[in-house]
């Protein structure tokens, strides 16, 4: 191999103030593990000598703690997007430390190379494999890692030795032309393969590579709950119902699910459905469970963006990866993402919700309309173009001091028009073809808790007439009720009568 081996501290000090930053992968998946802690150092000793030291961060999507983490903690990040999930990243956001814009994970790509954000100073890129001409074979995410190398002055490779070169051929890289030459994306069903392998990087932009040996670190997940396993169970027999309908054709469609525990209790129920067929997913993360549903079968094809899977699942699939290789296709967030082929294929589209109102509209992201959670992440990409979209969340959090079916969302990341179907532990809540208040009955009959049922039934009758009938002075009286008291079972509705 040609290019210089550098330790991460050598790494890190190619990278200055100011500077755009990319990172790999997409979510803790092919995200860099190694100059990530080296530049949260240099950033500490720059700001101990009174310098300042931030980076402008652009990556697939969350990271892990090895990167925004730990990145966080050194105050190293001015500006972030297009998702994320660290804790410690998460506070700086909320405490403005941090410039976080969110955006739909298909689109980063594309907006960066029309110009929108500047010009890409490094790309630290996370590899299987590398040859002297700079093709590369990426790790288990993709992210936006084409655009990025691209567009990179500089690109610095991690050379993770816990990935098999042997994963060369699972990844499908893509990149679309932009308009007004582009053409479509020539996918007509999940499998299709319509790219290389590799990647290739211009060699002369590789300034050294950087040795790691580690897996993603993604956490197994905990036993499911009695609400989790409900809400799984509710998403599975509707359906099989809509199959039974012929709404759903009987040999299924693709599907997207998000991740936690609730897209894992759905992935085991559509494994044990005898209705459900075996079946694709054209999705943009694949989970543990995915890979048990393949090995029994019951899913065929994944198509997606990363194999966000746990250190023991790495550790199988590396070993078994000749199993995978057909089953699965790592694409750019563009393509796993892309709104023409989700709209083609009739995805369903399964994703989870902070909260809904009763007319329909989702919040995804911000807790009490105000302090950011993670991010809108691809949820708007499937849910505005899916065949089908579904939103699940329990009816009441902490304990039921916290409805999550509301008069109105406190912040609007999903419209009524986007959300066909509203899921919880009490039922399923069908929204097709119904009018406002129509569809405020049915919420509040099946999707919301039976002990706010009768104040959210309250709150439809002071509704002002019209054909969504808020009452715009107390529509969000349970957020408000819930920052004065704690518990949004203390809303009284006399005061407004
Ligand atoms: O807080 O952690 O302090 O207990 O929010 O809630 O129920 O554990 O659910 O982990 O599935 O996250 C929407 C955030 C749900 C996630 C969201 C509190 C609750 C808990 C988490 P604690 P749960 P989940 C695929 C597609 C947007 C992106 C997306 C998400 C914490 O699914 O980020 O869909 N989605 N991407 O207590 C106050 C409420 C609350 C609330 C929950 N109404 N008010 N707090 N919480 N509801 C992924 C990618 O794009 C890569």
């Amino acid at each position: 191999m040609n290019f210089p081996i550098l330790t991460p501290r050598e790494a890190a000090s190619m990278i200055n103030h100011d500077d755009n930053v990319a990172f790999s992968g997409f979510t803790a998946s092919g995200s860099p593990k190694v100059v990530t802690e080296a530049l949260a150092e240099r950033a500490e000793e720059e700001h101990a000598a009174g310098r300042p030291f931030k980076v402008n961060l652009f990556t697939g999507a969350s990271t892990s703690d090895r990167a925004d983490g730990i990145l966080a903690r050194a105050n190293a990040i001015n500006l972030r997007t297009p998702y994320q999930n660290m804790p410690d990243l998460r506070k700086r956001i909320n405490a403005h430390d941090c410039h976080y814009f969110d955006l739909h994970l298909s689109e980063l790509s594309q907006k960066f190379r029309y110009g929108f954000y500047g010009d890409l100073d490094v790309a630290i890129i996370e590899v299987a494999d590398v040859d002297d001409n700079g093709n590369v074979v990426l790790g288990t995410g993709v992210g936006n890692v084409p655009t990025y190398v691209n567009a990179a002055k500089k690109v610095i490779l991690e050379l993770n030795a816990k990935l098999p070169a042997a994963f060369r051929g699972m990844h499908d890289i893509y990149l679309p032309l932009d308009p007004p030459n582009r053409r479509e994306i020539p996918i007509y069903k999940s499998s299709d393969r319509i790219g290389e392998a590799l990647v290739h990087i211009d060699p002369k932009k590789i300034v050294g590579i950087v040795h790691s040996d580690d897996y993603d670190g993604v956490k197994s997940f905990s036993a499911l709950d009695d609400t989790t396993l409900r809400i799984g169970h509710n998403v599975c027999s509707f359906l099989e119902s809509e199959i039974l309908a012929g709404r759903i054709p009987k040999s299924f469609l693709p599907i997207q699910s998000g991740v936690g525990n609730v897209a894992n209790a759905v992935l085991y129920g559509l494994g044990e459905s005898t209705v459900i067929p075996a079946f694709e997913m054209y999705t943009e993360v694949i989970q543990d469970a995915v890979l048990d549903l393949m090995k029994k079968g019951k899913c065929k094809f994944g198509s997606t963006c990363a194999l966000t899977i746990s250190n023991e699942a790495e550790a199988e699939l590396f070993s078994n990866i000749d199993f995978f290789r057909d089953k699965i296709a790592l694409r750019p967030a563009e393509i796993s993402n892309n709104p023409e082929v989700i709209r083609r294929l009739g995805v369903i589209a399964m994703n989870t919700a902070i909260e809904a109102d009763i007319f329909g509209n989702v919040n995804s992201t911000h807790v009490t309309g105000i302090r950011m959670m993670n991010g809108i992440g691809g949820s708007g990409d499937f849910t505005r173009n899916g065949y089908l979209s579904i939103f699940s969340c329990p009816s009441i959090t902490k304990g039921g001091q916290i409805s999550n079916i509301v008069p109105m969302v406190s912040h609007v990341d999903h419209t009524e028009h986007s959300v066909d179907i509203i899921i919880t532990d009490q039922g399923v809540a069908d929204l097709r073809g119904k009018d406002p208040v129509q569809r405020a009955n049915e919420i509040i009959d099946k999707a919301a808790h039976p002990m706010f049922r009768e104040l959210l039934r309250d709150y439809l009758k002071l509704g002002r007439p019209g054909q969504t009938p808020h009452r715009l002075e107390c529509a969000l009286e349970f957020h408000n009720e819930f920052n004065r008291s704690g518990d949004m079972r203390n809303v009284d509705w006399a005061r407004f009568k």
